[in-house]
């Protein structure tokens, strides 16, 4: 009986994320938002966030998202992970957070263009709708401050290519969430000793030759369709891995992911693109402060010896 009577996931969870209100925009944030100046970039894109789990680095994003601004937003897929609020619905208020400060930047002129993944997939049924600013597609065009026209997906529309069983995306699912809460422990523990995060899969996929030709194959395969596609580049997600790569002519990106890597890919006013690491934009702002902090006690005791 508890089978039929249960919603369908995508029912269920569209009400539970959307119904909260109806608009996050009425509720305050639990991290409050930081009133700063914050860079400026023409374009932002992030994915691969999974809201709705542990994996999820929303600390980090929120962070990201309160030292960042741009004209333009594209949110490549993945930003929430139904798969697993099917399984268990996790919603923490930093989630929440998350959603209620791309809703804010949307009220606040920033254009944003959402394009759901294979875990948000229940975002699909939306496309060409708009949620209080938030446009929804299936993949658009981006021309560049300097004339490039890039392809924008989320990059899953190529599994069956790049994945030949259903099993092994399975698998893999599994070796990665064990990866993922392995990550996290370390990650609690390097932090409990002050040592900087360190992205364990990072590591690991640079070391595992399997990984290192999935990834490989992938962004041949993505550049490969862009090509048929008549445009001067493309950016993708779903894989996790934040890459510049010229391949065949085409410039094929991919902005990275929220759980462990924590990069989004961002054009300057120029059109020149850029990865950001947001742990090392983090480090390098507490090296900054620490500095400054050193500079100011030098400061005083140099006045002091002068007095
Ligand atoms: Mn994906």
């Amino acid at each position: 009986m508890g089978a039929i009577t249960r919603l369908p996931f995508d029912a269920a969870i569209t009400d539970r994320l959307l119904g909260q209100g109806g608009d996050f925009g009425t509720l305050e944030p639990s991290v409050p938002e930081k009133i700063i100046e914050r860079r400026q970039y023409r374009t932002v894109w992030i994915s691969d966030v999974h809201l709705g789990t542990r994996g999820c680095n929303a600390e980090m994003l929120i962070d990201f998202l309160d030292h960042v601004d741009s004209d333009t937003m594209y949110l490549v897929g993945d930003i929430f992970d139904g798969w697993q609020l099917k399984k268990k619905f996790y919603w923490p208020a930093t989630h929440n957070d998350i959603v209620w400060r791309i809703m804010k930047r949307a009220k606040r002129g920033t254009k944003i263009v959402y394009i759901p993944g294979n875990h948000d997939e229940m975002f699909r049924q939306f496309t060409g709708l708009d949620f209080g600013g938030v446009k929804i597609k299936r993949q658009a065009i981006h021309t560049t401050a300097d004339g490039r026209r890039l392809l924008v997906l989320h990059g899953d529309e190529f599994d069956a290519i790049t994945l030949s069983h259903r099993w092994l995306a399975h698998a893999g699912d599994f070796a990665y969430h064990m990866m993922m809460t392995l990550n996290r422990w370390v990650n609690l523990y390097r932090r409990a000793l002050k040592l900087p995060y360190w992205s364990l899969s990072k590591y690991a996929k640079h070391k595992v030759k399997n990984a290192v030709e999935f990834i490989s194959n992938f962004e041949e395969i993505v550049a490969h369709e862009a090509k048929t596609r008549d445009v001067d580049g493309v950016i993708a997600g779903h894989i996790h891995t934040a890459d510049y790569r010229h391949i065949d002519g085409i410039d094929y990106y991919n902005d990275g992911d929220w759980v462990e890597g924590c990069t989004a890919l961002v054009e300057h006013e120029d059109g020149r693109m850029e990865i950001l690491h947001w742990a090392d934009e983090i480090a390098a702002r507490e090296r900054d402060a620490a500095a400054a902090t050193t500079d100011a006690e030098v400061r005083v005791t140099e006045a002091r010896v002068a007095a």
